[in-house]
């Protein structure tokens, strides 16, 4: 139907077919679907605690009836402060039951990175610990702090939130498909964090199209035990461990801190089947002489994703790990989050390529676009990659222009990664053309840390672009116009601002940032100088 001077588009599509989505119901119902069955199953297990599908529903019921005690109202926005927690997940679907909005951050950002998010997402309510509190800017019209640990003054706690009778109520409003529900930071293809609404029916179907149909791509049963190390706040785990696994009905071991003992140990104690993990995960199970001291054999999955993996790395874990299925999944946070997944892990599955992100989701399709004319292009050859489909961000929240400049008229999302689709419909992705840079899968926005450097009296200029990191993937460097300052100087001056993956790594004094006429900074060029640099 659509055509691009009269030829038709190059569109791609999952080779599973399209099925109806259930995404009229809301997250909750939708994620809970399998309850009545599977009441006595284990749901969530944190440390030695364990509670059933059955605990879990009830105990968010009791939350979403605390919180609405406490004034959480439909449209209102919660703040879920915390690592990852039995807490994080009934807050969450609280909120899904409230039809309030879930705003999620790292808890260990300081508190200026926190006070733009509450400025910009003005939660009504936060959830955090006590350690964070004094984080919290209580102007921004924050209302109530819950922490889950012994409430500082002026906090409520967690517990007193979830002792409420359930029966008192959640109250019965009338939410649509299309409320948001999930309100994730990211700075997208450009700028600075940016609210990304995600709505009940973006979520639902974006878990749908791994989780339905008589081929599900993403295949976990109530037998399977999914592995919870990456934070929950991050959308990867949100979506992929949390929202997945519930419909599934699968148990989620969440793991609150990584060190690699006692992750091993859990690995092994609890039986995980499938683990969901980031590249720089896949380097410690490579590389730890510990991991030889444990029986990993229970994994038969390993789905890696949130940054690019490494061919030899994932033929090192797959000598270790000889019967697990081993593939990526490729999202992004405006994308609902997830634009392609490895098809080997498909009830009835594919063969997939080492080094391929999978294949686009099904109910939506995929276009690679040339990024200078705008037209797409056919198998083989790499552009951006654009998708489409009832999963992506409704928008940015309160940023028409950045939401735009994101999601075009047709509808179609644009990711700033180039990429290609090959003869087995598999995406493999080669660059990126974005501003992010991405510290172990973590997000580092230039534009935030160039404001920073440019508030200081005796910076003119600054610009700041990804280095290429053996561990982290990618770390941030400056290029800065100063005078006086030693390189110490600057970077302890960001690293005073913000959280420890966002710290410049090494800073290069220059006399000019190069710039383009409209005056964009030409991050490609200080990228290509740095490789001169480090190698020369
Ligand atoms: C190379 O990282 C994410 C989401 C990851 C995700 C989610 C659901 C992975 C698998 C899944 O099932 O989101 P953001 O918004 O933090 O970062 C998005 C960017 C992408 O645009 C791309 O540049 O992170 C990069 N990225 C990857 N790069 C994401 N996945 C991959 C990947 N390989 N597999």
């Amino acid at each position: 139907s659509e055509t691009e001077r009269g030829t038709a588009a190059h569109i791609f599509k999952s080779k599973l077919p399209d099925i109806p989505l259930p995404n009229n119901l809301l997250l909750h119902t939708y994620c809970f679907l399998k309850l009545p069955e599977i009441a006595d199953r284990p749901c969530l297990i944190a440390g030695d605690k364990t509670y059933t599908y059955g605990d879990t529903h009830l105990l968010t019921r009791k939350v979403a009836a605390g919180m609405s005690k406490l004034g959480v109202r439909k449209g209102d926005v919660i703040m879920i402060l915390l690592p990852n927690s039995p807490e994080f997940v009934f807050s969450f679907m609280a909120a899904s039951m409230l039809g309030a909005v879930a705003t999620t951050a790292n808890p260990f950002y300081t508190a200026p990175e926190i006070s733009k998010q509450l400025a910009a997402a003005k939660p009504k309510l936060a959830v955090t610990l006590a350690a964070h509190v004094y984080k919290l800017d209580f102007d921004s019209g924050l209302e109530v702090v819950v922490t889950v640990d012994d409430p500082p003054e002026n906090c409520v706690s967690f517990a007193e939130v979830s002792a409420g009778a359930e029966e008192s109520g959640v109250p019965e409003e009338d939410i649509s498909a299309e409320d948001a529900v999930a309100l994730p930071f990211s700075s997208g293809t450009t700028g600075l964090a940016k609210g990304v609404v995600l709505t009940h029916k973006s979520l639902v179907s974006s878990v749908a199209q791994q989780m339905e149909g008589e081929n599900p791509n993403f295949y976990m049963t109530e037998d399977d035990v999914v592995l919870c190390v990456l934070p929950l706040f991050h959308v990867f785990a949100m979506h992929c461990v949390m929202m997945c696994a519930l419909r599934a009905g699968s148990a989620i071991l969440l793991i609150q801190k990584f060190e690699i003992r006692s992750l091993l140990e859990a690995i092994e104690r609890h039986r995980v089947s499938v683990a969901m993990v980031v590249p720089p995960l896949v380097v410690a199970l490579v590389k730890n002489p510990a991991v030889e001291d444990y029986d990993l054999s229970s994994i038969r999955i390993v789905m890696s994703g949130a940054a690019p993996l490494g061919q030899q790395l994932e033929e090192a874990l797959q000598n270790r790990l000889p019967n697990a299925i081993l593939g990526q999944g490729y999202g992004m946070t405006e994308a609902g989050p997830v634009v392609s997944m490895c098809l080997g892990f498909a009830k009835y599955p594919f063969p997939s390529k080492s080094g391929s992100c999978g294949s686009v989701v099904r109910n939506a399709e995929l276009k690679v676009i040339d990024p200078k004319t705008g037209y797409s292009l056919p198998r083989n050859h790499s552009g951006e990659i654009c998708i489409r489909g009832p999963q992506i961000m409704k928008g940015y929240l309160n940023d028409k222009k950045a939401t735009i400049a994101t999601i075009d008229v047709d509808g179609w999302l644009h990711t700033g990664d180039i990429g290609y689709v090959d003869d087995d419909d598999e995406v493999f992705l080669v660059d990126r053309i974005k501003e992010i840079i991405k510290f172990k899968g973590f997000q580092v926005p230039p534009a935030e840390i160039e404001d920073l450097l440019m508030s200081h009296p005796s910076i003119s200029d600054a610009a700041v672009v990804p280095q290429e990191d053996d561990v982290a993937g990618e770390v941030p460097v400056a290029f800065v116009v100063a005078f006086d300052l030693t390189e110490e100087d600057v970077k302890d001056f960001i690293a005073k601002q913000v959280v420890f993956y966002k710290r410049l790594r090494k800073v290069y004094f220059v006399h000019s940032i190069p710039k383009s006429q409209s005056g964009k900074i030409l991050r490609k060029e200080l990228i290509a100088k740095l490789v001169n640099i480090t190698q020369g």
